[in-house]
């Protein structure tokens, strides 16, 4: 059985954390890991996440799940916390989510499913291949936005992706450190990042339906969703300058 890393980047979780790490717990108690470590990124929350996640240590204990908390000094982005928690992860996959889990932690087995079968480095969660698995829809301002989002990724780098932006993306130990020491994107533009680099350095993508119900209380403003348009022009400025050669 494969062993896991699984990273989530929390910023100004304190409320919604404590649910998530159950969910996680009752999950892996009988998930089909040999080993998994939690690793949460407090983002320089301005509450209580940090201690919110520690509170939930005697829980993970329980079966055997170490969880290590790592704190941004201040707010970095969600990028940047992706990043650190790829770089500390010890396990042979390494996995980040979302901390509200719109996408099902159990999907995750569909992610590894793919990747091995197909001998993929990387598999990432879509929204946007099989619609039947969304219950809860984001709302269609953000459905509409996402869909303008990735016409932009596909004319400026060429990836044939449908959704760069699910938070739930899965990699192998190697690839996730490879890749993560490349990322210059700190904020939400991130993850086409990811992908751009990943295909660089040779790395195959498999894109896989999962269910999804949107959690509403998004953490995510509509000025900071804009800005990740800007980020795919400077992943392009990037990469003509030679950074992630
Ligand atoms: N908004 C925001 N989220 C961050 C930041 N850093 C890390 N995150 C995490 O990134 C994830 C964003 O997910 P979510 O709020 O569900 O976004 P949405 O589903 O796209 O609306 C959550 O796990 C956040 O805690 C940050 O600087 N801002
Ligand atoms: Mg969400």
């Amino acid at each position: 059985m494969p062993s896991l890393s699984l990273v989530i980047p929390a910023y100004n979780e304190a409320k919604r954390l404590p649910g998530t790490i159950q969910s996680l717990a009752r999950y892996l108690r009988s998930a089909p890991f040999e080993k998994v470590e939690l690793i949460v990124v407090d983002d320089g929350s301005r509450d209580e996440t940090g201690a919110a996640a520690e509170a939930a240590k005697p829980e993970l204990d329980d079966i055997g799940t170490p969880l290590r908390v790592i704190r941004n000094g201040k707010n970095r982005g969600k990028g940047f916390s992706v990043r650190r928690g790829m770089l500390a992860a010890v396990h042979e996959w390494v996995m980040f989510s979302d901390a509200d889990l719109s996408a099902p932690i159990a999907e995750l087995e569909k992610l590894m499913q793919a990747a091995t079968t197909g001998g993929h480095d990387v598999a990432i969660g879509s929204r946007a291949i099989d619609h039947s698995l969304i219950g809860i829809h984001q709302p269609w301002y953000r459905e509409f936005v996402g869909r303008v989002f990735n016409l932009n990724v596909r004319l400026l780098t060429g990836l044939e992706i449908a959704d760069t932006q699910c938070g739930f993306k899965l990699f192998t130990d190697r690839a996730a450190k490879q890749i993560a020491a490349k990322q210059r994107v700190e904020r939400f533009g991130f993850d086409v990042e990811l992908l751009y680099i990943a295909r660089k350095l040779g790395f195959t993508i498999a894109e896989v339906p999962v269910r999804w119900n949107n959690e509403a209380n998004s953490s995510v403003t509509l000025g900071a969703g804009l800005q990740a348009f800007g980020d795919i022009w400077r992943v392009k400025w990037h990469d003509l300058a030679g950074r992630y050669s």
